[in-house]
């Protein structure tokens, strides 16, 4: 009786504690002196992954091999600490964020609700074989299922990053509130005139990996082993335009690993054959998180993309969408090189305007990649103008320059 009062106890005591993030062995929380975009590519370029940028420098999580190679290149530390962290409202989070079997009833749940304009398919299967869903809303559906629609397209996507996890419930929700809300005048234009595909898991097992013991792993990289006996890819350094040309590792050890080729991963390549196999699909938004911003391409080059008048349509696309999430609009490389990217990808080899959105929080001080499933409805609504902003411009983005 002792022991089971004792066991009663801890269990009490540790869920209003909250539980820790894993990563404390591992991983330090470094700041480091930047000072420009530059500076901070350095940073990148020694495989180190930058999770937040301030004015004179930024904040990375750093493991032991990386932050000697810090030392090696004269960049300063700022500061070292532990990069344990207490989550306070864990069963309200646990309770509100969905795992991948969760997902899945959700997505079937709701094509079951409207059979007769969704539908939800494999696109293929994670490094250890989950499938990958694509969630398909079209009001002329049974022809297009595996091939491309007559209608223009959009495909909203989340979850590259497993430790993203706020990056899955934005699009999900997204999903349900088309479907939910398609008697309204404006959404039912919406979902008749367009081709709308949900992809809201990319890394499904980098994100149950994540969550696997009741401690967060603060993983980012897909499950994929590699020769030296680590695990993962950067799922976003993976895609093969400009691949390996900067801002991602060669290091199979560290975060921004890169990958042995381009479209090494079948997550990446699911993707790829996904994407390649609809030319109607116009724009992409790939949902991360966190610093509240609105990137587009480049993300491999400091240099704007030469086609002025896209660079115009990027530009007021995201600056118009700032105004409703209250993010920052940038071009990605404007933070730091990164190569191998998405939107880089889908913009440089098939002409589609991708954005990334990073979601909130700002800070990392408001809970980073953990911020609890309190925000969850907060930075839905705050997201939702610029979901349906997209949807409306996937019909022909050069109209963003006339509105
Ligand atoms: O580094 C990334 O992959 C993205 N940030 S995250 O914190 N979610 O990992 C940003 C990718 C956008 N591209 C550039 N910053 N160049
Ligand atoms: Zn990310």
């Amino acid at each position: 009786m002792n022991t089971r009062l004792g066991i009663g106890l801890l269990g009490i005591l540790s869920i209003q504690v909250g539980i820790a993030i894993a990563s404390a062995s591992e991983l330090r929380w470094v700041e480091i002196e930047a000072f420009n975009k530059e500076q901070r590519t350095a940073i990148v370029n020694a495989g180190i992954d930058i999770e937040e940028i301030r004015s004179s420098s930024v904040w990375a999580l750093v493991d032991a091999p990386r932050l000697k190679t810090l030392d090696q290149l004269n960049l300063k530390v700022l500061g070292n600490y532990d990069s344990s962290v207490w989550i306070n409202d864990f069963p309200d989070r646990d309770a509100r964020f969905h795992n991948y079997t969760e997902l899945l009833t959700e997505l079937r749940v709701l094509q079951r609700k409207h059979p007769d304009i969704s539908s939800l398919m494999s696109i293929g299967k994670s490094i250890e074989g989950r499938d990958l869903w694509a969630f398909h809303i079209n009001t002329a559906l049974v022809a297009h299922e595996r091939s491309a629609s007559g209608k223009p397209g959009i495909v909203y996507m989340g979850n590259h990053h497993a430790r993203e996890h706020l990056s899955l419930e934005i699009p999900l929700m997204w999903a349900q509130y088309l479907l939910e809300n398609r008697k309204d005048s404006r959404v039912s234009a919406l979902l008749n005139s367009r081709d709308i595909w949900i992809i809201p898991m990319v890394n499904p097992d980098g994100a149950e990996y994540d969550i696997a013991s009741n401690r967060y792993k603060m993983w980012r990289k897909n499950r994929r082993p590699n020769a030296n006996g680590t695990y993962g890819v950067d799922l976003n350094r993976n895609y093969s335009f400009m691949w390996g040309t900067g801002g991602s590792s060669t290091d199979p050890s560290s975060d921004l690993y890169m990958g042995a080729k381009p479209f090494s991963e079948p997550e990446t390549q699911a993707i790829r054959n996904f994407v390649q196999a609809r030319p109607n699909l116009k724009v992409l938004l790939t949902f991360h998180t966190f610093s509240e911003l609105i990137l587009y391409p480049w993300g491999h080059s400091y240099d704007g993309i030469p086609n002025q008048k896209d660079k115009q349509v990027f530009e007021q696309m995201a600056q118009k969408m700032a105004k409703w999430n209250g993010y920052t609009p940038e071009p990605a490389s404007d933070l730091y090189i990164v190569s191998g990217d998405t939107v880089d990808w889908a913009y440089g080899t098939l002409g589609i305007f991708g954005f990334t959105f990073e979601l909130s929080p700002r800070w990392s001080g408001d809970g980073g990649f953990y911020p609890g499933a309190g925000v969850i409805d907060r930075v839905f609504q705050a997201n939702l103008e610029p979901c349906l902003y997209l949807l409306e411009m996937a019909g022909d983005p050069y109209r963003a320059l006339e509105l």
